[in-house]
């Protein structure tokens, strides 16, 4: 079979919830994918930070191998060997608490929820079934019902109502109308410290400060989602602390799988976590050996293989050589770390041509929305290769002006 016999039974048997590239990978190793035709792929994605490792780590294959001949499940009705060690480790990385485990990062937010709405009852004393929470324009926090109750895009929302009450929605970055929206029945603000499938969206200085104080004096919780930028990718550990913030509660995924298994995790205090009584919340997989495994060999590579510190340093680099592009359908560079959004002009006919272009260079990357390309490759990636890359990205603006 070649490409297009993927595609056309893809086509076919596939439910068509996403319009993919038409390449369709075989292999990957490290920052390289290829293709059924051996077409090799520089991964500008890393699976929507998902692969910060790179794909395929030996040392993170290797443990799934091990791990999957001895214990892959035992549901939380028994203990294993795998989530007490994980549990520590990320207590002792991320400097809270309690830890829950869940798969992936929607059931992470929609743990986060929970928790918040059971503290806004037990502890903060709102009235049963009153809580709000206060999320922002343009958020993504994952798929479902619930989350989609709160997302301002129509495309993530058409047809799946009714909706989830309790939910009130600010502009991103704007603390006037942060303070504005809190009343005394609030719970919680959850936010992206970036907004990544917003088009990599930074906010203004100091805004998650203002919002944690704000929080603070309100009594309010404060939930940072770092699904997608947390684990090294904007180049530090987490998003907040480019701002020193320490959230009430904190939801992790993607590469905490190192891209080899789905894992997710709430992080947060003992008084607010030990809300969650035996029985309240799990889930089948949650905290299952094989991922804690995996979890555990993907937090020790990130640490060993000093990958926070090589975004932080490769991302300035590659920020500042994209900058040199000129092209008049550049309208802005922006990003943190190896988080990267070039944005389009409208008049450029949309970032997805353009990644089509790119891909014909051998470079795989995705639009978010319709006119910023989002550049987030593996955090291994050197000097060398993102000079390969802005070869091509260079050639492609000069054939597309
Ligand atoms: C898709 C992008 C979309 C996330 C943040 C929670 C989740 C995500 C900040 C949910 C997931 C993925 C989902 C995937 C494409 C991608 C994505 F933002 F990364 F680009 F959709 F907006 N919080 N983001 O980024 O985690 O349940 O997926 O494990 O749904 O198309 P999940």
């Amino acid at each position: 079979m070649d490409s297009q016999d993927y595609i056309i039974l893809e086509g076919i048997y596939g439910a068509h919830n996403y319009l993919p590239l038409d390449v369709v990978i075989t292999k990957a190793r490290g920052i390289w994918m290829w293709d059924i035709e051996g077409k090799k792929y520089l991964d500008f994605l890393s699976a929507y930070s998902a692969v910060n490792q790179g794909h395929c780590h030996p040392r993170i294959v290797k443990v799934l191998q091990n791990q999957a001949r001895k214990l892959t499940l035992t549901s939380r009705a028994f203990r294993n060997d795998q989530w007490p060690l994980l549990a520590k480790e990320l207590c002792e990385l991320t400097g809270f608490n309690m830890v829950l485990p869940m798969n992936s990062g929607a059931e992470a937010v929609e743990t986060a929820i929970k928790l918040a709405r059971k503290w806004a009852y037990q502890k903060k004393g709102i009235p049963q079934d009153e809580a709000e929470i206060i999320a922002c324009t343009n958020n993504f926090h994952g798929r479902t019902v619930t989350i989609i109750s709160f997302s301002t895009d129509p495309l993530y929302r058409q047809d799946f109502g009714p909706f989830t009450p309790g939910f009130k929605i600010i502009p991103f970055g704007d603390i006037a109308a942060l303070e504005a929206a809190i009343t005394p029945r609030t719970a919680a603000f959850l936010v992206e410290p970036i907004q990544a499938e917003a088009g990599i969206l930074i906010p203004p200085d100091g805004f998650l400060n203002k919002a944690k104080e704000i929080c603070q004096k309100n009594n309010v919780l404060f939930v940072a989602d770092e699904i997608q930028t947390g684990l090294g990718r904007v180049g530090k550990m987490f998003a907040c602390d480019y701002e020193g913030v320490k959230p009430d509660i904190m939801v992790i995924g993607k590469s905490l799988g190192g891209g080899c298994y789905a894992v997710s995790a709430v992080l947060s205090t003992g008084e607010i976590m030990g809300l969650f009584k035996p029985g309240e919340h799990g889930s089948t997989f949650g905290g299952n050996p094989l991922a804690c495994a995996v979890a555990r060999e993907s937090l020790r590579v990130i640490q060993d293989e000093k990958l926070v510190e090589n975004a932080f340093e490769k991302g300035s680099y590659f920020l500042e050589k994209l900058r040199t592009i000129k092209s008049k359908h550049i309208k802005e560079i922006r990003g943190r770390g190896l988080l990267i959004g070039l944005e389009l002009y409208p008049e450029a006919g949309g970032a997805r041509r353009f990644c089509e272009e790119l891909m014909k260079e051998g470079l795989l990357c995705k639009e978010t929305h319709e006119n910023v390309i989002r550049f987030a490759p593996p955090l291994i990636i050197n000097k060398k290769d993102l000079d390969w890359a802005y070869k091509k990205i260079k050639r492609v603006f000069k054939k597309l002006n």
